[in-house]
């Protein structure tokens, strides 16, 4: 933990912003709030990527909120290439004092640098081989340590780390770790697959009521049953018997195929300050 935190630390003073790439569908449980702490006052931009499997009402309520919090944010599916320009453009306009600054001493073209920083599997190697159009940025989870930091142009007046900042999900917290393991970004092994079925169909009957009831073609008066027993319920009506394990197995994979649309599993907080 406090290797990750010095590198990343390490990192941030090459950098005029920071990209805090986090997944759509988890806005905050995807965010780590030690990246609040070290990254005091130099200005960042939020980017929820992965928008494309996210509840785009959700998205478009938590940018609200990112703003009212200060702090400007961007919604990507990073696997479009044509929507990578939207970066540019919001850093430019978030860094547009500091861009003015350096025009007004006379140069030619302005500079600035960022870096990717997020937990893993949210997008950030994929974001970094984009924003070059060429596969330069390596793929994997490794918390690397590049000796060299290389630059990667995005265009004349914006560079970006070749290595993006790696911090650790808040594992302290159940529900955190529960929401990564259902939408597949944490291994599947570290917790047990009912406990995270479980905790979807429960999000689901209380958020996305509707869309449970027309995948199962269930009634309204199926969803009085508690969870334990609506699961149950669900695997002998799926043709599983018994099998509870295999239909959780089953409803964990529809939920990140999509079977139930696209879903945001946080829900904006109720007034509490937040970084
Ligand atoms: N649907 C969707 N998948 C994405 C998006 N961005 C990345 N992915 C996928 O998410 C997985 C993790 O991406 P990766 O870039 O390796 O994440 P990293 O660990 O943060 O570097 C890969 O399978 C990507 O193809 C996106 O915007 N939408
Ligand atoms: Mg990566």
């Amino acid at each position: 933990m406090a290797k990750a935190r010095n590198q990343v630390q390490e990192k941030l003073k090459l950098v005029d912003i920071v990209l805090e790439i986090v997944d759509a569908r988890l806005p905050a449980s995807s965010q780590n709030p030690m990246l609040a702490e070290i990254i005091e006052q130099k200005p960042k931009v939020v980017i929820l990527n992965k928008a494309d499997l996210a509840d785009p009402k959700a998205t478009a309520a938590w940018q609200a909120y990112f703003q009212q919090q200060g702090a400007a944010s961007l919604a990507l599916d990073a696997q479009h290439k044509s929507r990578l320009p939207q970066i540019d453009k919001i850093v430019r306009q978030v860094l547009k004092d500091k861009i003015a600054r350096q025009y007004a001493k006379g140069l030619q073209q302005a500079k600035v640098r960022a870096i990717c920083i997020g937990i893993p599997n949210v997008g950030k190697s994929t974001i970094l081989n984009r924003l070059v159009q060429k596969n330069i940025a390596k793929t994997g989870d490794r918390p690397g340590v590049t000796k060299n930091q290389q630059w990667l142009k995005v265009n004349a007046e914006f560079e970006v780390l070749d290595t993006p900042g790696i911090l650790w999900p808040k594992f302290e917290d159940q529900t955190v770790g529960t929401k990564l393991a259902l939408l597949g970004s944490i291994k599947d092994s570290l917790y047990a697959q009912d406990d995270v079925a479980l905790f979807g169909l429960n999000y689901l009957r209380q958020y996305y009521d509707q869309r449970l009831l027309d995948a199962y073609h269930l009634t309204s008066k199926d969803l009085t049953l508690s969870d334990p027993d609506l699961m149950m319920y669900l695997t002998k009506k799926t043709g599983l018997k018994e099998d509870y394990d295999q239909f959780s197995t089953r409803f964990i994979l529809d939920v990140r195929k999509g079977r139930f649309g696209r879903l945001t599993f946080d829900q904006i907080p109720e007034g509490a300050p937040h970084a």
